[in-house]
């Protein structure tokens, strides 16, 4: 007997639980989380996850890319898939919550609809991206760009930080990058996708609005500074004839402040800053930065990494080094599908929650899929804006709505998405 949709509910106790226990996986003494795409505690939080999806009834497998998928079949063999999930993959140190929400989330909604015997049309599709975050200084979102077919040989061969190229991450993670192209997903055999994800940001909690109903999320790019001095003496070499790497590296970390702080885009961080060769009586012969570097304007985000060139040359002109920017594919910012956030607003009004609409200033995997369907997000609450650090929070009661507000959303589309039909069976299927 199928429940209404008023009578649907996740079951907030096994939500929680099951986050709590993926915050243990990759747990430090501090009470963060380190679970860096492909390593061996991204690896068991995926499979960890794949017994969960079992457990609820789901076809189960990982796709060429190590995303993790379950389906809950629908009623109609011919309809295209609703899609909703995150990420696993952490930052160093994150909290427990960035990604882990979203996939818990999709997850407790493919459970409830399962216990309630409630069969959508479309086949329901829980996903666990890979590589969200971007491990060991590399570009993220490789995992949602396999699943668009966006992800490049120039992709697969770029290295890390410790000189591992993307295939070996992949394939050390029990993936297959050779087949990397059966991981993309035909437009057509999508409907809509959906992500649950924790703001970042201090705007829902400030406000005290319990749903964020995405309209955007912000574009970005991701640069590495390498900076060429000269290793000398610290003791002997003239202060006027020194080849500084650090000086060169420290003014440029200044000058990314001042291309937000002059207005060329909306926010600009050197997040790493390496020095070498790292000993105090050494003048340091090399450096390296990473920059990251956001706007909802694409153009403005080209424009203001050609400034950052610029100035770059002038430091480098002013302190005898060289300097050389690396530039990864601006990731465009996107604008989430109308209908979709419509769903999400009436499932919030129908719960009774507050909700506010916003843009996204930190990138998701939602901004990839929807290259190839209607895209569409539910933020819930992060006290005090805090993410990507230990202290990363959201109320429990605000992580059990946002699941049951997700929940209503993927019944609204399934019943309202009159979407063309395929024949099951084509590339990149189970
Ligand atoms: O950096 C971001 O915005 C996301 O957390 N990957
Ligand atoms: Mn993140
Ligand atoms: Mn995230």
């Amino acid at each position: 007997m199928r429940s209404s949709v008023s009578e649907l509910q996740v079951s907030g106790e096994l939500l929680l639980e099951r986050i709590i226990r993926l915050s243990s996986i990759g747990a430090d003494p501090e009470g963060g989380v380190t679970r860096l795409a492909y390593s061996p505690e991204d690896v068991r939080a995926r499979e960890l996850t794949a017994d969960w999806m079992a457990e609820a009834g789901l076809e189960v497998w990982i796709d060429p890319a190590t995303n993790l998928f379950g389906r809950l079949p629908g009623s109609d063999p011919d309809a295209p898939a609703v899609m909703t999930g995150s990420h696993l993959d952490s930052v160093v140190r994150a909290g427990p919550l960035d990604g882990p929400a979203g996939v818990m989330s999709a997850l407790a909604a493919a459970h409830a609809l399962r216990s309630a015997g409630t069969q959508l049309r479309h086949d329901l599709i829980v996903v666990a991206f890979s590589n969200e975050e971007g491990a060991k200084g590399t570009p993220g979102m490789v995992g949602s760009k396999a699943v668009t077919g966006a992800l490049t040989a120039r992709d697969l061969s770029s290295l890390d930080a410790d000189g591992v190229t993307l295939s070996e991450r992949i394939r050390g993670a029990g993936g297959d990058p050779a087949r990397i192209a059966d991981a993309a997903w035909s437009p057509e055999r999508l409907a809509a996708f959906f992500e649950l994800h924790i703001e970042q940001g201090p705007v829902l909690h400030a406000a005290d609005a319990r749903i964020g109903v995405v309209t955007g999320i912000t574009g970005q790019i991701s640069l590495t500074a390498t900076v060429t001095g000269a290793a000398n003496h610290a003791g002997t070499t003239p202060m006027s004839s020194r080849q500084d790497a650090a000086v060169a590296a420290a003014r440029l970390v200044l000058a990314v402040q001042d291309l937000a702080g002059d207005g060329h885009v909306r926010v600009a961080t050197a997040g790493t800053l390496t020095v070498g060769p790292g000993v105090r009586n050494v003048v340091p012969g090399r450096a390296t930065v990473g920059i990251d570097i956001r706007d909802d304007c694409v153009e403005r985000i080209r424009a203001g990494v050609d400034v950052l060139d610029r100035w770059a040359a002038d430091i480098a002109a002013s302190t005898d080094t060289t300097i050389e920017l690396h530039r990864s594919t601006v990731q465009p910012p996107v604008m989430m599908d109308q209908t979709l956030t419509g769903h999400i607003a009436d499932s919030a009004d129908a719960l009774g929650a507050s909700r506010l609409t916003l843009s996204s200033g930190a990138g998701h995997d939602a901004q990839v899929m929807a290259a190839i369907c209607p895209s569409a997000m539910i933020f819930v609450p992060s006290i005090d804006g805090i993410s990507h650090a230990p202290t990363e929070a959201t109320a429990p009661r605000d992580l059990v709505l946002g699941a049951n507000v997700l929940l209503r959303a993927l019944v609204a589309t399934d019943s309202s998405t009159r979407t063309r039909n395929f024949r099951r069976g084509q590339a990149g299927s189970a």
